[in-house]
């Protein structure tokens, strides 16, 4: 169902549910179910065939979830969408259906630990290769195709390092060469980055984060052409089982509805904090998209709607200066994850990256001095105050 909505706060709210369906329920219910009862053995039997439309078995299929499945596809423009049970869970899901043993993965310089451990998996046990590239020249991306390479994996922004790829030329390149394009939207979030319009195949999420906002659900999501995602559904989706639950579902599904406002305040309190870093003698260099004097200013103006809420920096220092700060810190808590309401610190190579061998690592950029900072929405200045008091310990 698509009431075709001219704004995306809108669709947030609306898109993917229609209360008449559901005894007038504003809010959708949540289906605790594991299975679904057939009038007769006929209509079991039709359901299985894919003959008759309806619920079969919560792995498969159920309405709370899709109703999260139909909002994730309306809001990236894409045909269909999927849940899964955490953004790992999305991933593999969706790159162990589009490879198969010996083909090569092109994957962004950076990307979350925990995909780089399933890629370093996939090569391993499938002789599946990853190449890390910069991908802010044609050149390099050219230079590694090879006749076996199905997929370019992109994070934009890259955790944690903030580096923003331009998904247009790299669409581009993967088009020239039949390579299927893979982002992870999940700093971006489809209020401010839409890959798929820019025509990439397949757009994954760690819904934890933003969509959820609210730090209290793991959940992960996917979205892309329907032939597609109905291969991923049937294989990897259904046989490896990493679904989500409905009361997770229902979760994202509330914290949706208040994206809009939470992304712009987070992007607002981003930049007013990295205008702060920036001046302070403690740190020497500060990695946000949405500061102008960034790197990758002008791509981040070209595809997306702000520089988002989180940002990095690295400080004056090594690994015992940003412990050392971290632990100064008065309400800002230490945790992983972003996302969410709460302001959030972490200490990358330590934490998140640790996975990554130290070499790799720093080829990356992620220094021991480098802290990820997950702005909150609250008010910046608390935020700032704390922060400024922590570097003048
Ligand atoms: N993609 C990105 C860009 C992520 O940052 C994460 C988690 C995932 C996928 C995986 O999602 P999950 O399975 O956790 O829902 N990133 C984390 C981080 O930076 N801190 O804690 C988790």
């Amino acid at each position: 169902m698509s009431k075709k909505f001219k704004h995306m706060e809108t669709e947030m709210i609306h898109e993917g549910y229609d209360s008449k369906e559901m005894l007038g329920s504003l809010t959708p219910p949540i289906f605790q179910t594991s299975t679904f009862t057939f009038d007769t053995a006929e209509q079991g039997a039709a359901r299985f065939a894919g003959e008759e439309e309806g619920h079969v078995y919560s792995r498969i299929s159920n309405p709370t979830v899709q109703v999260l499945e139909q909002k994730l596809a309306a809001l990236e423009k894409a045909e269909k969408g999927l849940a899964f049970a955490s953004g790992m869970a999305a991933i593999s899901a969706v790159l162990i259906a589009l490879t198969k043993a010996n083909d090569h993965i092109i994957c962004s310089s950076g990307l979350y630990g925990c995909t780089f451990g399933l890629l370093s998996m996939m090569d391993e046990k499938y002789n599946i290769q990853t190449d890390y590239v910069d991908m802010s020249d044609v050149k390099n991306i050219e230079a590694k195709i090879r006749p076996e390479t199905k997929v370019f994996y992109i994070e934009t922004p890259i955790n944690p390092t903030m580096e923003v790829i331009d998904l247009e030329l790299v669409i581009h390149i993967a088009r020239k060469h039949n390579v299927l394009v893979v982002v992870d939207n999940t700093f971006s979030t489809p209020y401010l980055q839409r890959p798929i319009e820019l025509g990439a195949d397949v757009v994954v999420h760690s819904a934890t984060k933003y969509l959820g906002g609210h730090g209290d659900v793991i959940a992960g999501l996917a979205a892309g052409k329907k032939e597609l995602m109905e291969q991923i559904a049937a294989t990897t989706q259904k046989d490896i089982g990493g679904v989500l639950s409905p009361f997770d579902a229902w979760l994202v599904i509330r914290g949706l509805k208040t994206l809009p406002l939470r992304m712009d305040r987070h992007s607002d309190n981003a930049l007013q904090i990295a205008e702060k870093l920036k001046q302070h003698p403690k740190v020497k260099r500060v990695f946000y998209p949405g500061d102008p004097d960034a790197a990758g200013y002008s791509v981040m103006k070209k595809q997306m709607k702000s520089g988002g809420g989180t940002l990095s920096f690295e400080i004056d220092g090594g690994k015992e200066e940003a412990q050392g700060f971290l632990n100064n810190l008065q309400f800002i808590s230490i945790a992983v994850s972003l996302g969410d309401t709460e302001t959030l610190i972490q200490h990358p190579a330590t934490m998140t990256h640790a996975v990554i061998p130290e070499e790799r690592r720093q080829e990356m950029g992620i220094t021991d001095a480098l802290i990820r900072l997950s702005v909150g929405i609250e008010a910046w200045q608390d935020i700032w105050e704390d922060l400024e008091q922590a570097l003048n310990c």
